[in-house]
């Protein structure tokens, strides 16, 4: 806004201005920071939103996008995040429980089966409970998560074709405790990673395998430092919108109930897009060159089981988040 003092009020004859804010800055200005390509539905979709959001607050509320953790690492920007460094950022919430221990329920390893039990989950009960424990820490997030997908394992030394061929596999694992704790239970050499230093981990050959989503071996061009992709469906994974509580609460209602429409709204949209990809990447990548193969996911389970995995991990969560989890996924583990 422009104030002008001119002879009318003032008497002088020149006209001056005094401006609180450059005629073309918004009144409230975020970075949203993530670790995905500016190609992956996650940014995509929320590229849309904030134009939306911009256009719908008639400029007032400005959203810049920092992808392909230009702003720093997943574990850099949890600590940006809440410190107010960035005002939004997008995690896993398996990466998310290094802060919020039961945040990374949903990445119990062979929990879902598929995305119809992983949504009314996420949006439901289980999506909710584990919100209530994100502001418990001082964080709030927005109420739709995204999509990240089915984790499938991929190597540039042979395919994974059974539990065995894992043992002693030097593979990359986002920084969690719940990834490194599923990957020695199968006897592997994980090694903890962010993911903005994957590509060139794999690249030089400090590890052998990562496991990620179909979707990103190609966005994040994995593809060209992976040959074998064994379609493990191991865990679901998602990411959480997460805001600094400080700038979320300096927002007016009105605003706050802009963003949070359009990215919910862009969460529906990318989970139809990161599904989407689940069905034509695959032979994307068979044509540059990487072979596919299916194992048999129950004898991993198996392996898992005979490792205490669950009966460890339920007495980490608690019987009371395990139930959550149980009826969500309407088995036992
Ligand atoms: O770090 C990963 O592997 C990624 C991109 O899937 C997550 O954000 C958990």
């Amino acid at each position: 806004r422009t104030l002008l003092l001119g002879a009318a009020t003032t008497g002088i004859a020149t006209t001056f201005s005094i401006r609180t804010r450059p005629a073309n800055a918004a009144e409230f200005t975020y970075k949203f920071a993530n670790n995905q390509t500016l190609t992956h539905p996650m940014n995509t979709r929320a590229k849309e939103a904030v134009a939306k959001i911009l256009e719908e607050s008639g400029g007032r509320m400005a959203i810049n996008i920092f992808p392909s953790s230009q702003l720093g690492a997943d574990t850099d920007m949890l600590n940006q995040v809440r410190s107010g460094g960035v005002e939004m950022f997008s995690l896993s919430p398996i990466i998310l429980s290094t802060l919020v221990p039961n945040a990374s329920l949903n990445g119990v390893g062979f929990a879902f089966p598929s995305y119809d039990k992983v949504w009314p989950a996420m949006d439901g009960e289980l999506g909710k409970y584990v919100r209530g424990e994100i502001e418990k820490k001082g964080l709030l997030t927005l109420e739709k998560i995204w999509d990240n997908g089915f984790r499938q394992i991929t190597s540039s030394k042979g395919p994974i074709e059974k539990p065995k061929d894992l043992e002693g596999f030097k593979i990359r694992v986002p920084v969690s405790p719940l990834w490194t704790s599923m990957f020695t239970a199968f006897g592997s050499a994980p090694a903890s990673i962010n993911f903005a230093e994957t590509y060139t981990a794999l690249q030089t050959g400090i590890v052998d395998g990562q496991e990620n989503p179909l979707a990103i071996l190609t966005t994040a061009k994995l593809f060209e430092v992976q040959k074998y992709v064994s379609m493990t469906n191991h865990m679901w994974d998602g990411f959480w919108i997460l805001l600094n509580r400080r700038s979320w609460q300096a927002l007016p209602a009105d605003l706050q109930g802009i963003v949070s429409k359009h990215f919910n709204a862009a969460a529906e949209l990318q989970r139809k897009d990161v599904m989407g990809l689940n069905a034509t990447v695959q032979a994307e990548l068979e044509g540059k060159g990487m072979k596919f193969n299916k194992p048999d996911g129950a004898l991993f389970q198996e392996k898992l089981r005979a490792a205490n995995f669950y009966k460890d991990w339920k007495s980490k969560y608690g019987d009371e988040a395990w139930a959550i989890l149980e009826k969500a996924i309407g088995k036992s583990l």
